[in-house]
């Protein structure tokens, strides 16, 4: 009876990754997705033929019977499929779960609204360079349920909030939440629910590391991170000399000038990412050799190309406005032409209109919620509303001056016309280089 096996829902990377878990472990399961086609559903008919599959509106009936249901992060637990299983106490889990209740290697977790993708596959580097088998996994793009046999002395995990909300026996040997800001909220009664579920990821965890400067999230610590000059367990700047070194209690580690990661706010990330290896026992002098070899992530502050005495870059993963106004106030100056727009999830737009007025010349602005940003934003800066992606990249072209810098930065989500950030971004650098 399929009512009596555990179901998955959602049929996208993170259902896949349960699918295939539980056929290593030869448990039957039910798939459930909420869409008549979910992206995935010829790769899992050809693996699971003899799977049953249910797609189009979640039958909370099912939901209920089951032994317990796994949902992907996609997935919002407040819809009311899900009310008669929360009634009747059926778990609802998420792979992350699964995950934790397997492994045995420690594991050192981190969240936050922006900088968790750069933090993360830092951190994953320090430890490799030191010698650890150190997997990376997690909201980052790899199932964590992937990669949950393999042979690792830590795991590395980038988590969302929507991972840790549905996720009760990790015990990291170190957590972090590196900074909170207005993101998700669409997916969340208020702000104070999306912290509580950041802040989850503390919970049980041997060592916290925390920023400073962000006094929600504010915690006993083994180590912390922000911008003053470090005491004993801190991480943080000092200047020496008129130079501004990344340092770590009294020593000092290396000046910004020596990061190849660019913007203000990849200095944190920087210091947090040392913060966090810091708790492995990882040495300055790898933190340091991994600072300064470290490029970045495509799509976050990517230097595309120089045209036409215009430097293009491509900031796709900018999902937010926290994360968009990091990047235009990290490229800096007066004279931006600033290209963005997607879906807004629900964010509150004017709040960029100050960083706007600052450093952005022309707004050109796109998608499902290009009316909003323009709404919001009309006076403080001069807007243009495009069609597409290729209409915004040509706008940008006529429009910039020698010297002039375009960036994209979209402030929202990519789903309204895109896969996701990745194609988003690979379509903008597609354009930029035929140009
Ligand atoms: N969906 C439905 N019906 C369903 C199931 C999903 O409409 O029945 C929709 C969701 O609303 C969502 C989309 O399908 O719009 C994808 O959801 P999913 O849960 O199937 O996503 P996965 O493909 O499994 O990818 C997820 C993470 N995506 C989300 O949380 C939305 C990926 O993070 C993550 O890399 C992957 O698991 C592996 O862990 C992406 C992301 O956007 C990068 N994360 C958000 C963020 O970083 O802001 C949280
Ligand atoms: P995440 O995985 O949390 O989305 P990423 O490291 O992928 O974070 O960076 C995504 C975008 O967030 C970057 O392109 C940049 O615009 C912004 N960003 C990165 N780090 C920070 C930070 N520490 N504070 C604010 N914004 C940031």
């Amino acid at each position: 009876m399929s009512e009596r096996k555990p179901l998955i829902i959602g049929l996208g990377q993170t259902g896949l990754s349960i699918a295939r878990y539980y056929a290593r472990r030869s448990i039957d399961f039910v798939m459930l997705d909420s869409r008549l086609q979910p992206p995935l559903v010829d790769q899992f008919k050809s693996e699971f033929a003899d799977t049953e599959l249910h797609l189009g509106a979640l039958a909370s009936s099912k939901i209920a019977a089951a032994t317990e249901s796994v949902v992907s992060p996609g997935i919002d637990l407040r819809d009311s499929a899900f009310a008669a299983a929360k009634a009747v106490k059926t778990p609802l889990i998420g792979d992350v779960e699964l995950f934790a209740r397997e492994i045995s290697a420690p594991v050192i977790a981190i969240t936050g609204s922006n900088g968790k993708s750069t933090v993360t596959t830092l951190v994953g580097e320090m430890l490799q360079h030191a010698g650890y088998r150190a997997i990376v996994a997690g909201n980052i793009g790899v199932p964590v349920l992937d990669v949950v046999e393999q042979d690792a002395d830590v795991f590395v995990l980038e988590l969302s909030s929507f991972q840790l909300e549905r996720t009760h026996s990790l015990r990291p040997f170190t957590a972090c939440v590196l900074n909170v800001a207005p993101d998700h909220m669409d997916r969340y009664d208020s702000f104070v629910d999306y912290v509580a579920a950041k802040k989850r990821i503390f919970h049980a965890a041997e060592h916290c590391v925390v920023n400073r400067e962000q006094v929600l999230t504010e915690r006993a610590a083994s180590a912390s991170f922000g911008w003053s000059a470090p005491g004993p367990g801190q991480f943080g700047l000092r200047d020496i000399a008129g130079e501004c070194y990344l340092a770590s209690a009294d020593e000092n580690l290396l000046p910004i000038s020596a990061l190849k990661i660019v913007g203000r706010h990849n200095v944190l990330n920087a210091l947090a990412a040392a913060a966090l290896a810091s708790t492995f026992a990882v040495s300055s002098r790898t933190i340091i050799e991994t600072l300064t070899t470290f490029s970045g992530l495509p799509h976050r502050c990517q230097f595309v190309r120089r045209w036409r005495q215009v430097d293009w870059y491509n900031d796709s993963k900018g999902t937010n406005v926290a994360a968009t106004a990091a990047t235009l106030t990290g490229l800096g100056g007066d004279n931006l032409i600033w290209l963005a727009g997607g879906q807004g999830k629900g964010a509150e737009f004017n709040e960029l209109c100050n960083v706007v007025g600052e450093h952005v010349r022309h707004a050109i602005l796109f998608g499902e919620d290009a009316d909003r940003l323009q709404h919001a934003l009309a006076a403080s800066t001069d807007c243009h509303l495009v069609t597409g992606m290729q209409q915004a990249v040509l706008l940008a072209s006529e429009l910039a001056e020698p010297n002039d810098v375009v960036v994209l930065s979209p402030a929202c989500a990519s789903f309204d016309m895109f896969s996701d950030f990745a194609a988003r971004g690979a379509a903008y650098m597609t354009m930029v280089n035929s140009l």
